[in-house]
């Protein structure tokens, strides 16, 4: 009797495209940007960025995405670090910034079928006009944008499929069919789900959106979405932490944005966690890339649930109707390429350990099952699926992650599963699955001690200098054409009006660089100001960045063009600590060194003491930095510290 009431306990789900199919599938995808996320990955040694770039992206491999999203870089804080513009300047263009194009090519490079999407945080000053507000001048901004997809083509071959945010949309409609774009979609309005409510009411803007995409849906959508008819996306998701909680949440939303939202696409901020920890959302990326300096990365779990789905569903495929939520908690979905091939994923994710950073997730509950699965319609015949297992585990245990099981015997179209909890599974016809491996990248280690950057790169491939991190501004490495000699390669500030942006900027220009725990410490630079009235500082125990950049503490030393210095416990020059004359001039080179040591610093100007044992009681630990006095042309050389 005993092995009947285990049957009898089993629960039914049907798999069937006889009774009409779901929506199309159009893929799994990860963010760089919005802001900086992706900023250390480019300063690894080729040999492990490589080997990190295909566990992200290179089919049947690791997370094998479908689809790169990447900001449009605005000179702005946009979270975790400023991105450069294509155009600081009205008059300005250049498309080889920042390391977005390098990503991009990179993805294309291992999956030439990767879907490109681009979408700007923020915007260089000049495109507001003088308002902080993008939109006052579609037209400037809609030509802005249709820029950069036009110098993506030009200049690195790289067709964008897909552009986020509009607030005129049909101006941005215009100005990309003018230019020939009409294959560049529009998905909107990459915010809430209200873009939907107002396409109902305007059938232009209707019209002109291609995808309603939406941040952080929670798996859920509103009625008027359904109505509209148009395709759904999470067009931004996920921004947890990367454990196996992150992985559980990524594991429930990828099956139940479309169970519960009928959205056909998710994309996780971030791709990658590639930025200081200790600036904002620290690792909240499908892995972990922190550590330029040791070449040590992390293939976090979520980089395997990833594949759960990547591996074996193709943007083009098709859900099945029959797709749902398990009796006693959890989610399956079906897709097929209309060929005979199918795919089932299943996830029984509990609650504590599947929430993400946002919307709060409602109670409910999950417990060990059987489930059974008949196969009806095209599928009737299958006698044998491939079996990928994950099992998250918190109790200290090992996880089993994305491992080739056994392969499943499908009877008279029946097939059983005795599911545990917080598991993964993708049952399949398609047999390209694969684990990808390489050998363990080094350990992970401290930024060094002793650092020293000349800036005297004469081709740079990339605009910026190795690990330094803009927080507020632009610096970029730059070319002295009449200098006599020691400084025609140097790092200048180039961001000179303040961002088109939601505030996060500080008033001055900082990058940061090093260890976060560093706190005694030596840092010297060559600085030259290039504005009459401007200013420079060297600081110390630099506490935040990111979108707290604003209110970053520390130990600043700030020289003017007014012949005078001062030393601040803050960013905004506040809280000043000492200040006096230094005969520091507009438009020559002076080296300011900065040294901090317990409660006490001392500042020297080109090598003679300048001021000694200002008072430092906190912050007691943080990065070095360089910036500027207010957004403002500057420039830097012989950058060095020396940490205890
Ligand atoms: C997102 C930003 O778009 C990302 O750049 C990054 O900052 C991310 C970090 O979690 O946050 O912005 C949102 C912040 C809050 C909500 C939605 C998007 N929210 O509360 O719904
Ligand atoms: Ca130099």
């Amino acid at each position: 009797l005993l092995p009947c009431i285990c049957l009898c306990a089993a629960e039914y789900y049907l798999v069937d495209d006889r009774i009409g199919l779901g929506r199309r599938f159009d893929g799994i995808g990860g963010l760089s940007g919005g802001g900086a996320t992706s900023r250390l990955l480019i300063n690894y040694n080729e040999s492990y960025r490589s080997q990190i770039l295909d566990y992200l992206f290179k089919p049947n491999f690791g997370a094998s995405l479908h689809i790169l999203k990447v900001e449009i870089g605005g000179d702005a804080q946009t979270t975790d670090g400023t991105e450069p513009s294509h155009m600081h300047n009205e008059n300005d263009e250049n498309y080889f910034r920042g390391y977005e194009w390098w990503l991009m090519k990179e993805a294309k490079k291992r999956n030439p079928d990767i879907i490109l999407i681009g979408l700007p945080w923020a915007f260089p000053g000049w495109v507001g006009q003088g308002s902080n507000w993008p939109y006052t001048f579609p037209n400037i901004t809609a030509n802005y944008v249709v820029s950069w997809v036009i110098g993506a083509k030009q200049h690195h071959g790289l067709d964008i499929n897909y552009i986020g945010v509009c607030s005129e949309c049909s101006v941005l409609r215009d100005t990309l069919d003018r230019a020939g774009l009409t294959g560049v979609g529009i998905i909107a309005a990459d915010g809430n789900w209200d873009i939907s409510k107002a396409m109902l009411g305007d059938s232009y803007l209707n019209d002109a959106v291609e995808v309603i995409g939406v941040h952080y849906p929670g798996t859920m959508t509103i009625k008027e979405a359904m109505i509209t008819g148009k395709v759904l996306w999470s067009s931004e998701d996920y921004s947890t932490f990367n454990n196996n909680i992150g992985a559980g949440c990524w594991a429930r939303i990828l099956n139940q944005n479309y169970v519960n939202g009928r959205m056909t696409s998710t994309i996780s901020w971030n791709l990658i966690a590639s930025y200081y920890e200790d600036l904002s959302f620290g690792r909240d990326g499908l892995m972990t890339a922190e550590e330029p300096w040791s070449g040590n990365y992390v293939v976090e779990s979520p980089i395997w649930i990833t594949a759960h789905t990547t591996q074996f569903a193709q943007p083009g495929w098709t859900y099945l109707q029959t797709v749902g939520h398990l009796k006693h908690g959890g989610s399956y979905v079906a897709l097929t390429d209309g060929n005979g091939n199918l795919t089932i994923i299943i996830e029984t994710m509990t609650h504590d350990h599947s929430e993400c950073i946002r919307p709060s997730l409602p109670p409910y509950t999950v417990s060990p099952q059987t489930a059974t699965f008949q196969l009806k319609g095209s599928f009737v015949a299958l006698t044998e699926l491939q079996q990928w297992y994950s099992k998250l585990n918190f109790m200290n245990k090992k996880d089993t992650l994305f491992q080739n099981i056994t392969p499943i015997k499908v009877s008279n179209g029946y097939f059983t599963l005795q599911l545990d909890v917080d598991e993964v599974y993708t049952i399949t016809t398609v047999t390209s699955g694969h684990k990808g491996l390489y050998p363990d990248p080094p350990e992970a280690a401290p930024f060094p001690k002793k650092y020293f950057d000349d800036f005297n790169v004469s081709n740079p491939p990339f605009s910026e200098a190795p690990c330094f991190a803009d927080q507020t501004g632009v610096f970029e490495y730059f070319r002295n054409l009449t200098d006599p000699g020691p400084h025609v390669y140097t790092l200048r500030q180039v961001v000179t009006q303040r961002p088109v942006t939601w505030a996060y900027d500080a008033d001055q220009t900082i990058t940061v660089i090093g260890d976060h725990t560093w706190q005694n410490l030596s840092v010297s630079c060559d600085v030259y100001i290039e504005n009459e009235n401007g200013g420079v500082f060297l600081a110390a125990r630099v506490d935040q960045g990111g979108e707290s950049v604003k209110s970053a503490m520390g130990v600043f030393y700030w020289v003017f063009a007014n012949g005078t210095y001062k030393v601040t416990n803050d960013l905004g020059g506040e809280k000043v600590l000492a200040e006096g004359l230094s005969g520091t001039r507009v438009g020559i080179w002076h080296t300011l060194t900065l040294t901090v040591k317990g409660y006490f610093a001392f500042g020297m100007l080109n090598g003679y003491p300048l001021w000694k044992n200002a008072v430092v009681l906190q912050p007691l630990n943080g990065w070095a930095a360089i910036g500027t006095n207010s957004f403002e042309y500057a420039q830097f050389d012989n950058f060095k510290v020396d940490a205890d």
